[in-house]
């Protein structure tokens, strides 16, 4: 028994080595590298602007949507709102009521009959958006006022075509959220020194006109689907953290699961259906699709067989007094949702992304993944 339980604990140590060791190259790449804020060679530029915003069943928010963008420091003669809507609310009675109201930004408004999903909404919106810059951005979030200048300086290098920004301040409060977007920025700030990041963000995304391309309407994962087609098509996308915006978000656990999931899914099948990528594209392909691959396709499964393993090792050697791990990751659990770990907030952030990339997998294994999603009513309390 003794012996079995030593090659169980030698086994998930080794897993739980494993699984830290791209994640110890990313902390070392980081430090040779010393990357600070956006790579791109910025320039001020003011390009025509679309703002393309898909709107599902919103009218308690999209008032200060327009607000907030009318409010945005750039010249409203130079930007075209692109709005592809597929309510059934008041939703367009209230964008309507906005315009006449208002000469500048122009209107274009693409009204769906019934609800096909983002991606194709998506798709048919980059079409109608004739400006030289396109933006797109969620109705529940907030865009800092200057971000479509950072964003224009961006695309101003010649080498960049997309660029993505930072939740600069989580609405709600969520620790569990900000633990993840720290994190994430810095992962982030070094792909893009490194070659192009992976991951592109719903509240805001910039891209060069001439250079979208239609996306699988079956995808979760838009933005970042058509900013990985971009790269491929031999242009950078970047991720600058001067590009602020504010998402709201939840820390419970199970609050968060219903988004991460699905958001985790798209990612999930989108790099699945990019496996062909891997090694190509010069360090984005042979390092950063690499170390997202093992972050969100390999160490999920990892640390769940190291989870499972420590486990027995416990009830093996203690008996039921084993149990004490599950009890100790319940409470770490229970703790982190609560925002109430201290300095350890960060780490639960990121185990609470890994449980929803584990999760995610699942679901897709079992044929979930759905394009077509319930919104969050709860989080847009926080756009009224
Ligand atoms: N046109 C259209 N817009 C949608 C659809 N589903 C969601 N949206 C909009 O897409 C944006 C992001 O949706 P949201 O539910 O907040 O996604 P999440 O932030 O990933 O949870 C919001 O502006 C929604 O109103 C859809 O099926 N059609
Ligand atoms: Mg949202």
């Amino acid at each position: 028994m003794r012996t079995l339980a030593r090659r169980l604990a030698k086994g998930a140590l080794f897993l739980f080595s494993l699984t830290g060791i791209p994640y110890l190259f990313y902390g070392l790449l980081y430090y040779v590298v010393g990357p600070e804020g956006s790579p791109a060679n910025k320039q001020d530029a003011e390009p025509t602007v679309s703002i393309v915003l898909p709107t599902y069943n919103e009218e308690r928010i999209i008032e200060n949507k327009l607000d907030d963008i009318y409010a945005l420091d750039y010249p409203m003669e130079k930007v075209e709102i692109v709005i592809v809507d597929s309510s059934d609310d008041s939703t367009r009675d209230i964008i309507r009521d906005w315009f006449e109201r208002r000469d500048a930004p122009t209107l274009n408004l693409i009204e769906e009959d019934e609800r096909r999903g983002l991606a194709p909404a998506l798709n048919d919106a980059y079409t109608a958006a004739k400006n030289e810059m396109v933006v797109k951005t969620d109705c529940d979030s907030k865009i800092a006022s200057d971000a479509l200048r950072v964003a224009a300086a961006n695309l101003a290098d010649p080498h960049v075509s997309a660029v993505t920004g930072r939740n600069a301040d989580v609405l709600g409060g969520s620790g569990v959220e900000e633990g993840y977007r720290g994190i994430q920025a810095t992962i982030q700030t070094l792909e893009s020194h490194l070659d192009s990041t992976l991951i592109f963000h719903g509240p805001f995304s910039a891209f060069e006109n001439d250079e979208i391309v239609p996306i699988d309407p079956d995808s979760i994962a838009d933005d970042t689907e058509l900013a990985l087609l971009i790269r491929r098509n031999g242009k950078r996308v970047v991720f600058d953290p001067d590009i602020r915006y504010k998402e709201a978000s939840h820390s419970a656990f199970s609050k968060r699961r219903t988004q991460k999931d699905r958001r985790a899914m798209g990612l999930i099948r989108l790099l699945a259906q990019h496996r062909d990528a891997l090694g190509r594209y010069g360090m984005y392909g042979s390092v950063v699709l690499p170390f997202n691959w093992w972050f969100m396709l390999v160490s999920p499964w990892l640390l769940a067989s190291g989870i499972a393993l420590t486990t027995l090792v416990g009830l093996l050697v203690a008996g039921p007094f084993g149990l004490v791990v599950p009890v100790a990751l319940g409470a770490f659990t229970f703790f982190g949702s609560r925002d109430r770990l201290g300095s350890l907030q960060p780490l639960y952030a990121l185990f609470d992304t890994q449980v929803s990339l584990f999760s995610a997998a699942v679901k897709l294994l079992r044929g979930e993944g759905s394009a077509i999603w319930e919104v969050d009513e709860e989080l847009r309390d926080q756009y009224e």
